[in-house]
């Protein structure tokens, strides 16, 4: 478990160099100070860690030394930045033992990819070499050491997450820098305290009360304009994974209670945290979660551990469960906003940001019949995130549930406008815009908000849940996990739908591919696993099992599969 890739090959060496520029150049850092507290946050001999798509995760017990240097670094990055930066200590939808800690940047995103690397290297740098690597990151960044320093801390619900977040606390301090815990926050709170922060409370007032009040005006005022009110249109069962959303979902409810009501299962107050619950053992299973009673028909979602992920579901009258995941979400929420824009008369570029897990019906369906423009991006949200950012409107969302849309500031302005001067019916719809806006959290991903659009879209437009499952069927689709050796044989290219190393693998991949109807598979190496994840999807679910089996034996063959060969059946 954990984003363990093996020895760090980016991180400078030259100690010698290092000792004349501490004499020179760095006395504003109390180096005794940060060696004496860094002692206290020891780092095991050995450990090498990787900040990954999400940032570091690994086991708990691993992680203090990760924390107090993240502290660190965090106030390396808010000096260099004049801006407050996020610290999550969260490992999401991993198991309760696990932990992770990622760092968020001024508008509420991931951090930037060269900050990445002096996190890692920061991470894993042995205690004697801890002041030559912070110092070395100081200079590479021009850090201006005088400079003031704010952070921001949240954490999950984890047992392990509170003495960590206080190692991170240590690292902010030592260094000089002023911080405000928030203490229990879902991920994309997180994110919107940072945005809000940094933008003047321009986004919304930094605080838990000010989130709640923003998106629940926004939903209320949204709902308000829903004709159809009728009783199964406002009631929710949500599963929250036994973690934060419960706790953040029940603070909530009252907020937005004349909207919508919801039913909370597993709150946390049994169950472990992400145990046969949450939405990525509903979107990996296909099953819903434990703790959670379904009548046919009646509309469920769940939250993964950290509230930034969503999917919904619901049994049909024979009893077949239906998964509606992030790419049917993704269509709803695109879809919806692309009419208001045409009732407006604005015609402006809205597109929607995949990666090569989005289901091909789904990719489809956005082209031919919205007639949306689609694009494809690596896995992580950063890189969706960034290219939504291209659009007037960008909606993006990965297949497990991660994703929101974002508005260009010209867009938000001119809608507001709208929503002011316009007649009647366009002005009606511009206001909803106005409201949809406010809805989304546009820092980040967010269970929470993306439900309470979800809610409010299916609401105004008299949508039942099996309506909104109907816009296009998902083809059936498998993925699998493969052991090897060292994953980083595998590189893609081409948004990670093509293997271009080990030799020969891309062409095993073409020829299985042949063999199946509407059939498609690509592998990559995980990064936030020790595994190569395989998917394939084709046009019977036994077709896709037998292809991701077929892939999962050449990845196995050709990049140095480890243990067991794949078995066939799942
Ligand atoms: P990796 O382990 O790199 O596949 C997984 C998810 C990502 C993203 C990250 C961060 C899949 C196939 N992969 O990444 O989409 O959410 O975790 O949590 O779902
Ligand atoms: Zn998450």
């Amino acid at each position: 478990m954990g984003g363990e890739w093996g020895q760090s090959d980016i991180c400078p060496e030259s100690a010698q160099e290092w000792t004349i520029q501490v004499g020179q150049d760095h006395l504003d850092m109390d180096l005794g100070a940060i060696t004496k507290y860094s002692a206290l946050h020891a780092k095991p001999n050995g450990l090498i860690l990787q900040y990954g798509t999400a940032g570091f995760r690994t086991k708990a017990e691993h992680l203090d030394h990760v924390m107090f240097r993240m502290g660190l670094l965090a106030v390396l990055r808010s000096k260099q930045t004049k801006s407050t930066i996020g610290v999550m200590v969260t490992a999401s939808h991993n198991p309760e033992e696990d932990n992770g800690v990622k760092l968020v940047d001024p508008l509420g995103e991931m951090l930037a990819p060269s900050w990445e690397e002096h996190a890692t290297c920061l991470a894993n740098a042995e205690e004697q070499d801890m002041q030559r690597v912070l110092i070395d990151i100081s200079e590479k960044e021009a850090v201006n050491l005088q400079q003031d320093a704010f952070v921001v801390i949240g954490r999950d619900t984890r047992p392990s997450s509170e003495k960590l977040s206080q190692s991170v606390i240590d690292g902010v301090t030592v260094v000089g820098g002023q911080f405000h815990d928030y203490g229990l926050l879902t991920t994309p709170q997180l994110h919107y305290m940072v945005y809000c922060r940094n933008t003047g409370g321009r986004y919304g007032k930094a605080t838990v009360e000010g989130y709640y009040q923003k998106l629940s005006k926004a939903f209320v005022e949204l709902t308000k304009q829903a004709s159809c009110s009728g009783d199964e249109y406002r009631s929710l069962k949500v599963d929250c994974a036994n973690g934060i959303g419960a706790l953040k979902l029940r603070e909530m409810e009252h907020y937005f209670s004349q909207g919508l009501s919801v039913q909370l299962f597993n709150d946390g107050s049994k169950g472990k945290l992400n145990h046969l619950c949450g939405a990525d053992f509903v979107k990996s299973h296909q099953k819903p979660p434990q703790g959670m009673e379904i009548k046919s028909n009646e509309r469920c979602c769940s939250f993964d551990g950290d509230a930034d992920r969503i999917v919904y579901y619901y049994h049909d009258a024979d009893g077949h469960f239906h998964l509606i995941d992030g790419d049917k979400i993704a269509t709803l929420i695109s879809s919806f906003l692309k009419e208001l824009l045409v009732e407006i008369g604005e015609s402006l570029n809205i597109g929607v940001v995949q990666t090569a897990y989005a289901n091909g019906s789904s990719t489809r369906y956005l082209e031919e019949v919205m007639k949306v423009p689609v694009y494809c991006t690596k896995t992580g949200v950063k890189h969706l995130h960034h290219k939504a950012q291209e659009f007037d409107i960008g909606v993006y969302f990965e297949a497990n549930g991660h994703g929101t849309a974002l508005f260009s500031t010209a867009v938000e302005m001119k809608i507001k406008q709208s929503a002011e001067q316009l007649e009647d019916k366009k002005r009606k719809a511009a206001k909803m815009l106005e409201n949809i806006i406010d809805l989304f959290n546009q820092a980040a991903g967010d269970a929470i908000s993306d439900m309470l659009v979800i809610e409010a879209i299916l609401a105004l437009k008299g949508l039942t849940v099996q309506q909104w499952d109907a816009l296009y069927t998902d083809l059936p689709n498998r993925q699998l996990k493969v052991q090897v050796a060292d994953r980083r044989v595998i590189s893609t290219t081409n948004a990670e739908r093509q293997a271009v190393t080990p030799p020969g693998l891309q062409e095993a991949i073409n020829d299985l591919v042949k063999k199946y109807k509407l059939s498609r598979a690509f592998v990559r190496p995980s990064g936030t696993e020790d595994v190569v994840r395989v998917y394939a999807e084709a046009d019977s679910q036994e077709s896709a099992d037998h292809l991701a089996h077929e892939v999962s034996l050449a990845v196995f063959q050709l990049a140095g599969g480890i243990g067991e060969r794949p078995q066939p059946g799942f």
